[in-house]
């Protein structure tokens, strides 16, 4: 692999992404992430979503499921640095802790599922990550989700599907107007907008608009978006500011896929869990 390229556009674009560790430093100097989702027969996505935070050079990561049966998750026995509890429990004890929550991996809407997005969003939190299901939680609840919160920032990752239940327009109509979809997300909640899928559109709130130049049809598989949701909260919470840090991750999710496709892992076949790995890879060659 010729890392030449991702190296030089990585350091023009994301310089905070091209530091190495600094000698003196504990976990806590690289952010604590918490992640709230996996409801039944989704556990998986939280998981990956954990997973990928870690890999991506956070130092701690909470994992808040919302399935019942949280004590003990087998998909979990792979990753035992991530702490798993209930995620009403893991709110409560451990809000003070997390510098930036992601929800919505594999998260149903449930009465608890909108209990925990209410809490969450209308606290002083300074980074909140919405994915997947929570989604359409902002969607069909609006009345509990008022725009103007004393947030820092605020990152909203749509698929097209997504998009479409936020707007209350049909998917046709997403992807035929992407720049204008992303746009008025952005301005409507006042959010950093990944409008996935292929040429990944990227909106600021002010509406500056950036497509990522890296991804193949790879991505198209199972928990991709997962992993994307945790790479996003992980580089927030390594203090990256959003500005980098919101393209970076997508910038990075999509070059592990080409990555792996060069590799012939892919893009045929390519699973979500192996991109953790590789974008660890990347990200180490970087500095
Ligand atoms: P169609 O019919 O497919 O063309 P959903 P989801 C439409 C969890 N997961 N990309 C699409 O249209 C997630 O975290 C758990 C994608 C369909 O109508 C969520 O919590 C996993 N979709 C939950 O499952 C692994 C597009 O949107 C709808 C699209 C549901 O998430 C899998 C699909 O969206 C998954 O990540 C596009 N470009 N364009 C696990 N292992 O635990 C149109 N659509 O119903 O929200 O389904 O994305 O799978
Ligand atoms: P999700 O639908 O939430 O699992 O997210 C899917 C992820 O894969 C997003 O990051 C998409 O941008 C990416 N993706 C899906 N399909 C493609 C494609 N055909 N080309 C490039 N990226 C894709
Ligand atoms: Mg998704």
């Amino acid at each position: 692999i010729n890392t030449e390229n991702y190296q030089k556009y990585a350091h023009e674009h994301y310089p905070d992404l091209c530091q190495p560790r600094p000698e003196i430093s504990h976990k806590g100097t690289f952010g604590t992430v918490g992640v709230i989702g996996g409801n039944k027969g989704m556990v998986g996505a939280a998981m990956l979503a954990s997973s990928a935070a870690l890999y991506s050079g956070c130092g701690k990561v909470l994992t808040g499921l919302l399935n019942q049966a949280h004590n003990t998750p087998a998909v979990f026995h792979q990753y035992p640095e991530i702490m798993v509890d209930y995620a009403v429990d893991m709110v409560t004890h451990y809000h003070q802790q997390v510098d930036t929550w992601i929800i919505g991996c594999g998260m149903s809407q449930n009465d608890v599922a909108i209990q925990i997005l209410k809490a969450l969003w209308n606290s002083s939190i300074s980074q909140l990550v919405v994915d997947a299901g929570a989604l359409p939680i902002l969607a069909d609840y609006s009345e509990f989700f008022p725009h103007q919160v004393k947030r820092t920032d605020l990152v909203l990752t749509p698929h097209p599907g997504e998009a479409a239940r936020l707007l209350n327009v049909s998917v046709e109509r997403i992807e035929a107007s992407r720049d204008w979809a992303a746009r008025e997300l952005a301005s409507r909640y006042r959010a950093w907008v990944i409008l996935k899928g292929h040429d990944t559109l990227i909106s600021s709130a002010r509406g500056f608009l950036l497509v990522n130049p890296t991804g193949n049809a790879g991505l198209a598989t199972a928990g991709s978006g997962d992993v994307l949701a945790g790479v996003v909260g992980s580089l927030l919470a390594q203090g990256i500011p959003a500005e980098q840090a919101v393209p970076a991750a997508v910038w990075l999710h999509g070059a592990a896929s080409d990555i792996l496709a060069q590799l012939h892992i892919g893009p045929i076949g390519l699973v979500a869990s192996e991109l953790a790995d590789a974008i660890r890879w990347l990200r180490n060659q970087l500095v």
